[in-house]
């Protein structure tokens, strides 16, 4: 290959191209690519002919080449963004989903190695502790420590909360920078305006970094209050990685686990349950919280006995 010319190296990469158009389906490009040399050194004219992979329109689009059925696999597609019907080049993915596929694991990276702006934070005067993990590698390594609170972070919390309030909102970081920065501001006001109106008494936000769901027993061994919820970013999939979830217990306490937990998630704009909507639904789990004394699984047998 190192003997090859490079005009012939060329010649072989127009070929390939142009196969590769045919079989995609692709449009053929509107002048020819350029050859390599003349293309490096024209690095500020230079133009990428491949289809964005992120319109709405390739993002769903058919790629099954002879469907039996396109009508059924076309209704199949529309039932979920999950990646079906994407076709195949060979055994392989098509270039289009790959690099669709890269371009969504990168939004994923972004949102779990991102940091909450503390202007987001600021705006709902939230201070900042920290669970035991160090960083984020150990974050992701350690759930464990992300479920327990430093020292200091204890006595932080202690001298700057309201103690035994009815409801203690935390926010954590989890797994999505992004869903706190862009979900916040539309969730807390309503969460707390909510509260305020039902004549809720609610203690002294904070946010807390490094956060697993389970830290809420650890918080509350210093708050004392009926219900904590901790609004944390959720786990980023390939499609939506500012997802919201707000989970909540009645008197969280070491020991408890999820079983005794509630869960509203998939809080987002981008296609989950909008955060506006999300606060008035939080404020509404709170309500049935105190009302029935139990949260998650306790919650839904008792309420299921009143109600019947
Ligand atoms: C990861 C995950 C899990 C993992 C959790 C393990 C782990 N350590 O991460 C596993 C596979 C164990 C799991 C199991 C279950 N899950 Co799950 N899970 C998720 C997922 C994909 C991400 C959650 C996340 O990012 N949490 C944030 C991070 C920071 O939290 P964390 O502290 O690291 O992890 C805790 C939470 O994830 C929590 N958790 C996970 N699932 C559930 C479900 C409920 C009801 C509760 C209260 C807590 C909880 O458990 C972890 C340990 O404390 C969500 C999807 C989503 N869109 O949110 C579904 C999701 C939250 N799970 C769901 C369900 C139904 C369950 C199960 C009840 C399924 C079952 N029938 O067994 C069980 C219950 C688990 C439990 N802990 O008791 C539903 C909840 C629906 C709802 N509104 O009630 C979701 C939304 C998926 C869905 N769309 O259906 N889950």
């Amino acid at each position: 290959m190192s003997d090859m010319d490079p005009s012939q190296i060329d010649a072989i990469v127009q070929a390939v191209l142009r196969e590769l158009r045919q079989r995609e389906g692709m449009p053929a490009p509107s002048r020819p690519v350029a050859p390599r040399q003349a293309a490096f050194s024209r690095l500020d004219t230079l133009t990428i002919d491949l289809p964005d992979p992120d319109t709405p329109e390739t993002r769903h689009a058919m790629g099954v080449s002879h469907p039996r059925d396109p009508e059924g696999l076309r209704n199949l597609q529309s039932t979920t963004p999950a990646r079906i019907a994407a076709g195949r080049a060979g055994p392989r993915p098509r270039t289009s989903s790959w690099l669709l596929f890269q371009a969504d694991h990168g939004v994923t990276q972004d949102a779990i190695y991102g940091q909450v702006n503390q202007e987001v934070l600021d705006a709902f005067g939230l201070f900042t502790v920290q669970t035991m993990v160090q960083d984020r590698e150990e974050y992701l390594l350690r759930p464990d420590l992300g479920r327990r609170l430093t020292p200091e972070a204890k006595a932080l919390i202690e001298q700057r909360c309201v103690k035994n309030p009815q409801v203690q909102v935390v926010v954590g970081d989890g797994l999505s920078a992004a869903a706190i920065n862009n979900n916040l501001p539309h969730i807390f006001p309503v969460i707390r305006q909510g509260l305020e109106a039902a004549q809720i008494t609610m203690g002294t936000p904070f946010f807390i970094r490094f956060a697993r769901v389970g830290v809420i027993n650890d918080v509350n061994t210093v708050i004392r209050a009926d219900v904590v919820v901790i609004l944390i970013g959720e786990r980023p999939g390939l499609g939506v990685a500012d997802a919201m979830s707000a989970y909540m217990g009645w008197r969280p306490a070491p020991g408890k686990t999820d079983a005794q937990r509630d869960v509203i998630c998939m809080i987002t704009q981008h296609g989950g349950l909008n955060p506006l909507e999300a606060g008035a639904y939080v404020v509404e789990l709170i309500k049935k919280i105190l009302t029935h004394q139990a949260s998650g699984v306790e919650l839904k047998m008792k309420s299921q006995t009143r109600d019947a």
